[in-house]
Parts: C-alpha cells; sequence; structure tokens
C-alpha cells in the first residue's frame, strides 16, 4: 500500500493477540496528553471498524483540548478497578504507559485476570507481559498504532487520521523536538492525505494558550536575565509576585514557550518559589550538543537532554544561587 520505506515490525505475538480476540479493555493514562488518547482512540476506532468490541477509559478526566475528537465521549471515568469488574473484555490494551503507576492512582495494582497487550514507545517501559511491542524509535504511540492499523488491514478513516495526527504532533511538540524524524514526518503527510484534521489538532496543541497564563508571565519576562557571557538566560518568579498575580502561571509552559528559543543563547532556566521554601525549576536547551540534564542532576534533578526540571528544598535566592554555581562548575569542565 505505502510505496514509501516505513519500517513494520510488530512482534507476531502482539499481532495474533488482537487479530484472535473479540473484546478489548483500553486506557487514557493518568494526566492524559495527545499521544495517549489519540492513539488509544484511534485503535479502538479502527478495531471496532472490523467488527471487534473496545472499551476506553480513563481515571482523570480528558483534557478539554481534546474534546474535538471524533468519539471523545467514548472515554468512561473510571478507576482500573472498576473497569476490569464492569468490563468483559478478552485482552487489555495498554498503550503509551511504561508503569502501572501512570495507568492508575490505587496501589496496589489490582490482578488482571486476562492476557495484557503492551504497546509503547518509552524506553524505560517495565510493564511485564510476553505480548508486549515496546520500541523508542517511533515517536509516538500514535506512529506505533498506524503501523498496526495497516499490519491489521484496517481502513484509516479521516476520523482516525485525526486522531493518530493529533497524537504524533503531541509527542513530537509539532515537529519540533528531536523524536522528529523522517518516518513521524511521513506518516503525518499520509494521515493529513487521508483526511486528517492537521489544522484543528495544531490549533488545539500549539494556538490555544489561556490569556490569563500568558499574563502572568509578565514578572517571569521582566525578570530574564542574560549571562554575563551570552550564552544563557534564567527567570525567577517570587512567592510575592506570584501572590500578585491573577493566576499562578505554569513555568513549564513558559520554558516550552521562551526560555530555549532565545538568539544567541545555549539554554534557559526557570525557577520559580510557589509553595514557601520550595524551588521547582525548568531547564530548556536550545540546540542537541547542550544537554541540559547535566545542570538538573547537579541539582538533584533529571529529565531529557533537551528538556529537564528540579526541585529544591531552598527559597528561591538559595536556589538562584545553587543554579548559577552548577552552571559556573559545568561551563569550566568545558560541558555546556
Ligand atoms: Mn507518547
Amino acid at each position: 500500500m505505502l510505496a514509501i520505506n516505513i519500517f513494520m515490525s510488530v512482534p507476531t505475538p502482539v499481532l495474533k493477540s488482537i487479530i484472535e480476540n473479540d473484546s478489548f479493555l483500553a486506557h487514557a493514562h493518568l494526566g492524559p496528553d495527545a499521544d495517549s488518547i489519540g492513539s488509544t482512540l484511534a485503535l479502538k476506532l479502527g478495531l471496532e471498524s472490523v467488527g471487534k468490541v473496545v472499551h476506553i477509559y480513563c481515571e482523570d478526566t480528558i483534557p478539554e483540548f481534546a474534546s474535538f475528537l471524533p468519539h471523545i465521549d467514548q472515554f468512561a471515568v473510571s478507576t482500573l478497578e472498576d473497569a476490569l469488574k464492569i468490563y468483559d473484555a478478552d485482552i487489555y490494551l495498554s498503550l503509551d504507559s511504561a508503569k502501572w503507576g501512570l495507568i492508575t492512582h490505587h496501589t496496589p495494582v489490582p490482578e488482571l485476570h486476562l492476557p495484557l497487550v503492551n504497546i509503547d514507545h518509552h524506553s524505560d517501559n517495565h510493564l511485564d507481559t510476553p505480548l508486549a511491542w515496546v520500541d523508542s524509535q517511533y515517536s509516538s504511540t500514535a506512529e506505533m498504532v498506524f503501523h498496526l492499523l495497516n499490519e491489521l488491514e484496517i481502513d484509516i478513516t479521516p476520523q482516525i487520521a485525526t486522531c493518530l495526527l493529533f497524537g504524533i504532533l503531541g509527542d513530537t511538540g509539532a515537529f519540533q523536538n528531536l523524536n522528529t524524524d523522517s518516518n513521524s514526518l511521513r506518516i503525518a503527510a499520509i494521515l493529513k492525505d487521508k483526511g486528517g484534521d492537521y489544522i484543528q489538532c495544531l490549533i488545539e496543541l500549539t494556538r490555544s494558550q489561556e490569556f490569563l497564563e500568558l499574563k502572568a508571565w509578565q514578572p517571569l519576562l521582566e525578570n530574564l536575565t542574560l549571562s554575563s557571557d551570552g550564552s544563557f538566560v534564567y527567570s525567577t518568579l517570587s512567592p510575592e509576585e506570584i501572590a500578585s498575580l491573577e493566576k499562578s502561571p505554569q513555568i513549564g509552559l513558559f520554558a516550552n514557550a521562551i526560555i530555549g528559543k532565545i538568539n544567541g543563547t545555549k539554554f534557559g532556566a526557570v525557577l520559580a518559589e510557589k509553595q514557601s521554601g520550595i524551588t521547582k525549576g525548568a531547564l530548556r536547551s536550545r540546540h542537541p550538543d547542550t544537554d541540559v540534564t547535566l545542570i538538573a542532576r547537579l541539582l538533584s534533578g533529571g529529565g531529557h537532554p533537551g528538556a529537564a526540571g528540579f526541585r529544591l528544598l531552598k527559597p528561591l535566592k538559595e536556589a538562584k544561587q545553587d543554579f548559577l554555581n552548577a552552571v559556573e562548575y559545568l561551563q569550566k569542565q568545558g560541558k555546556i
């Protein structure tokens, strides 16, 4: 069907378990994102088009930004425990979820009593099952579901295409994250050709900032400081500044939008003391050569080379000094 080189590699046991069974139970993970929602919904719509039954649920509420997706109301709000009692399925499908802590808030995790199929693109996936397809070469679980539907010879309708595009655009940051590769770009093109609503996905994911959130960035922009050598920027937000705002800003959103995007710099940071005596920091690099996890680790944090964070049990002023000391230490070693 596809005259392009797209490597398909759904393991046979996973494929067989889907072909040979009729009913499935699947979740969107806690704090559901575009990839989790889009890939789960696309797989449901695809499998139902060939006569299978797929129940989908989430322990958290599905966020507003996904409300435009076709059949989004099919997600039940339920705990894993209740979903297992209510829905009598042959197979439990786990998508985009590296651990049980992303599937249920509750411990201990209830016994499944049905086979678990685990499809995920996180390299640190810990779900234990022989029916696993875990491969971090894929940008998103939505990209994996695209291959799965193709191998099952299921027609990708415009509705399915929209759900998959939503997942790919979500996890690649609209093709700006480093996980964007030629396959994710090619598949997105195919999904757009199949009638996927690319523009609506873009609007929901990249053009829907809350007005009050942006207004709350005012002190963060005011406090934005360029380092003396010009190689990085940082900004801060004090408890007093937060108290003067209508809304407390999400520093991750500010970091994504501003902090790793300043001309001439290598990276940036934002530090905020939202709770008295606790300072959280978000780090973003501007170029793949700069690994901000090096800074995060010195501040007992972690993350990805392009985006990392830390949490210090210190007031802002001290935390800022720790951050500047960590940067200076790494700069002297030539590491950043
Ligand atoms: Mn994902």
